[in-house]
């Protein structure tokens, strides 16, 4: 029997694709069989896809097992993957064979595809850079796997009502993953809290405590025209069969009996669990080791098996390299040392030598206060002996900085802002060396939290440290980690983040995509984005501007389709679209995205427009429509107060007859990967309008450049490179630069700031009762006088108002010569091709990771 035609197993032309098709709903029913509807088709999809995958993905791993390349472990708390069907067939060159196959069968892909829920499992930027990462991973037969949780809610479901946001929980595995491959066969235990024992030769052990298993679930992720097919593995938390306390269970106490099951499972609830408390505090240092031991485990078994007869330590690091990304997996450092020392019997020596040689640290924030913090107590109780190890690393970095040659004077200074612990007692070992020590034994000291800083550990452990912009990167080295640069100068580096050109061009554009390759001549630039360079040269033709603008416009009516079933409101395509939907508006220092400047841009353009006669405002303004993407996080109210305001004024404006098409204010519901796959094609213009010096890098300003968008924007994160890139004139540039920010605040503090009058009489017309009666004085008073972040107005919304709107009258004079603006259009694509995520990813294998690409033939 032919298994191919049979339909077992999916061959790679429409008609065995039906067959197989028919054969998973057959035979691998999910729902009623007498239905089949959009919904099981798409899971029929899904199993006859993951078929293919698992068959590259097997043959991945057995060519990897028999070379034993280097490989990268990306360890990440969050990875945004979005959805998976039309990226798997797309980068399988399947797209067309499962159209006609489907289309066999009564459906349209694209209906089809629009049933699978979103994997969200990350908060914004840090998140799906990690997941183009992957892409650009396997596209370029790196050897590598993701490393992360499989959180069982995604990041919450959004809803938009006269209220401002309401959340729900996002519930993506209810009806199961059909593409995770539950690996029952691999995991590994964690333990939390014991205690730690000497042997008489002084060897330690961990003993006692909470026992847990980590069990993996493998998410095949395939590359771009290769066979190349890697893994992203996501750990789920459970108990051994032999912790359910059968008697209590039997003897009525069910809670008690299932304890240490839910104290398990609760591991992988959701990303981020408030940390307000002790316990959530301690909930998400759970999640960490978890990660970062389970995953540890795993290098480790591999390079055992893999090494065979030629095991040997001192190979380790030339098998294995772990990325951080960002503090969170933090606890991979003593987490090896510990295996290293503890388990496997090495000398502190060569253990900590194989850990540097091991693991790198990427910055995602300049921001002081969310460089994490741990307190020690917490740290202390949980994980007892990975703080022996931390004291150790601790006590031998302040020898090193005393032999540094640092000035006798500065040496105090420095050890207590370089060293791992905050507001704990130096070492006695180095007490001697340090002139005077003010701090933790003079008797006033006042009893500040004593704290386990994770950047520091990162940087001290790391071989390399690296920004996500240039401009960042130049930040990292100083300011934030200045002293660490000035001792170590050759740890720093600079990798500038980018996007995957198949999810974010490719996939989303079609439309876009059909007229680049075009005119192109071929589809190679999805592989080799240098090609878009090659459009500048084209820029003038006139059919390619027609074929442009048409494409464009085909996205913008998709996009206002969206708008329109899930909102009910109707946009005209001819309106400029002008969007903000940056990642997401999480905890108080997402500020400084200031989605605040943009509305209130919006408030005071809205106030002149009903000051006008109609015959002005037409001449002054093109129709606009401003839309908003993002969320705010549950407890974070002023973001709350700001999603809010912009639903009062949409309310308000959207529905005001004097102002028609000429404005429209809307926030995008639930903003998620998949909505910024129709939000940013459909894009004309987009903001990228914080603070500057404050966004690390921003991705989504490369994803609307690369669609087309023109970005209005300040010199900040890798904006400062698009600019570059697609040219000053092609770019609308405003607002303070880095290097101003901090006097301008001191400025600000000192009561010297004169607030433009136009951004007063914006302020006040919200007062005034405009958009309705609710109380934005604690919104508003952020922005005046002195309060919120200690400063009022921290993040200069008034100091760059008058700028923002008189650099958006440009837009619409520029937006008033369609040719022009086209032509602006093509040059961001044109200028785009840094950006591609292959570029970044060939930089960190080349400068970080010292990884080769290893074809499956
Ligand atoms: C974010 C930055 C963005 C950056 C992404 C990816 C965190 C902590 N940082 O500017 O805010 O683009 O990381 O590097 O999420």
């Amino acid at each position: 029997m032919n298994f191919v035609t049979a339909g077992c197993l999916a061959g790679e032309d429409a008609a065995s694709i039906a067959a197989n098709l028919k054969y998973h709903v057959d035979y691998k029913p999910l729902f009623y069989p007498l239905k089949f509807e959009s919904k099981q088709a798409y899971y029929a999809a899904a199993q006859s896809v993951r078929d293919h995958l698992v068959k590259r993905w097997n043959e991945t791993f057995v060519h990897f097992q028999k070379q034993h390349p280097k490989h990268i472990h990306y360890l990440s708390m969050e990875f945004l993957q979005g959805r998976a069907l039309t990226n798997a067939i797309g980068n399988m060159g399947l797209t067309d064979s499962y159209a006609q196959a489907l289309k066999k069968l009564g459906h349209d892909l694209e209906k089809v595809a629009i049933q699978e829920p979103d994997a969200a499992l990350g908060n914004g930027g840090l998140g799906r850079l990690a997941s183009c990462f992957l892409d650009s991973l396997a596209t370029l037969n790196y050897p590598a796997w993701g490393y992360g949780l499989r959180y069982k809610y995604g990041l919450f479901r959004q809803q938009i009502t006269n209220e401002g946001q309401q959340e729900w929980p996002e519930s993506w595995l209810e009806a199961g993953n059909p593409w995770e491959i539950p690996r029952f066969d691999v995991w590994y235990p964690i333990k939390f809290f014991g205690r730690v024992i000497s042997s008489k030769s002084g060897k330690k052990k961990w003993v006692g405590g909470e026992d847990i298993r980590a069990v993996a679930y493998d998410l095949p992720i395939p590359g771009y025209k290769t066979k190349n097919t890697i893994s992203l593995r996501l750990w789920s938390t459970t108990v051994a069969a032999e912790d359910f306390d059968l008697v209590s269970f039997n003897a009525g106490e069910h809670d008690k009996a299932g304890r240490a099951i839910y104290s398990a499972e609760r591991i992988c609830n959701i990303l981020y669990p408030g940390d307000a408390t002790p316990e959530g505090k301690l909930l998400r240092l759970k999640q960490q080791y978890t990660l970062c031991s389970a995953s540890i485990q795993d290098m480790i078994a591999r390079f055992k098996e893999r090494s065979g007869s030629g095991f040997s330590w001192s190979k380790f690091s030339s098998k294995v390299a772990i990325q951080m990304n960002d503090t969170h997996p933090t606890l991979c450092v003593p987490e090896l040392m510990r295996i290293l020392v503890d388990i496997e019997g090495l000398a502190w020596e060569e253990a900590w030598k194989i850990t540097q040689a091991t693991v790198a640290y990427t910055n995602h924030t300049v921001l002081p206060e969310a460089l994490e913090k741990w307190p020690l107590d917490l740290m202390q109780k949980l994980l007892p002996r990975h703080i022996e190890i931390i004291h150790r690393i601790d006590e031998e970095f302040i020898k090193t900085l005393i032999t540094s040659g640092i000035d006798k004077g500065e040496i105090e200074k420095k050890i207590l802002s370089m060293r791992v612990f905050e507001n704990v007692a130096l070492p006695e070992s180095v007490k001697s060396s340090v002139p005077h020590q003010h701090g933790k034994d003079d008797d006033e000291f006042n009893p500040a939290p004593e704290l386990v800083r994770m950047a520091n550990l990162c940087v001290i452990a790391g071989h390399k440290v690296n920004g996500v912009a240039a401009i960042h990167s130049e930040i990292v080295k100083d300011e934030v980690f200045n002293d660490f640069y000035k001792l170590w100068p050759e740890k720093f580096q600079n990798k500038t983040n980018g996007v995957t050109p198949r999810r974010w061009m490719r996939f989303c554009n079609p439309e876009l995509s059909k007229v680049i390759t075009k005119y192109l001549g071929s589809e190679e630039w999805v592989a080799k984005t240098d090609q878009l360079a090659r459009l500048k040269d084209m820029v003038d033709n006139k059919e390619l501007i027609k074929d442009w603008a048409a494409a464009k416009r085909a996205c913008k009516s998709k996009l206002a389709a969206y708008i329109k079933e899930q909102t009910g409101l109707v946009i005209s395509p001819d309106s400029l679209f002008d969007t903000q939907a940056s990642g997401f508006i999480v905890k108080r220092i997402h500020e400084y995205k200031r989605q605040l400047l943009n509305i209130l841009g919006c408030i005071y353009r809205y106030k002149k427009m009903k000051e006008m006669s109609p015959k002005e405002r037409k001449a002054k303004y093109v129709n606009r429509v401003t839309l908003f993407g993002g969320k705010a996080f549950a407890t974070y109210w002023n973001a709350k107060r700001i999603v809010k305001l912009i639903t009062d004024v949409g309310n308000t404006v959207n529905k005001d007859p004097d102002i028609g098409d000429l404005m429209k204010v809307i926030i995008v519901p639930d903003y998620n990967v998949s909505v910024a796959e129709i939000l940013i094609p459909g894009s004309e213009l987009s903001e990228q309008i914080s603070t500057a010096g404050m966004e690390a890098s921003g991705t989504s300003n490369m994803k609307f450049s690369m669609n087309g968008a023109v970005l209005i924007g300040t010199l900040d994160g890798a904006n400062v490179e698009i600019r570059e890139e697609v040219g000053e004139d092609n770019f609308f540039l405003f607002g303070a630069f880095a290097h101003e920010v901090a006097n301008l605040r001191k400025e600000r503090a000192e009561g010297k700031f004169e607030p433009d009058p136009r951004f007063i009489e914006a302020m006040d017309f919200i007062k005034s009762g405009a958009f309705g009666g609710y109380d934005y004085t604690p919104l508003l008073s952020t922005l005046e006088g002195n309060s919120g972040f200690g400063q009022g107005d921290y993040f200069l919304v008034g100091k760059d108002f008058p700028d923002y709107i008189e650099c958006q009258e440009k837009v619409d004079e520029a937006y008033r010569d369609k040719e022009r603006w086209t032509k602006m259009s093509i040059m961001n694509v044109a200028g785009s091709p840094k950006f591609s995520s292959d570029r970044t990813i060939h930089e960190y294998a080349n400068e970080i990771w010292g990884i080769k690409p290893l074809p499956v033939p």
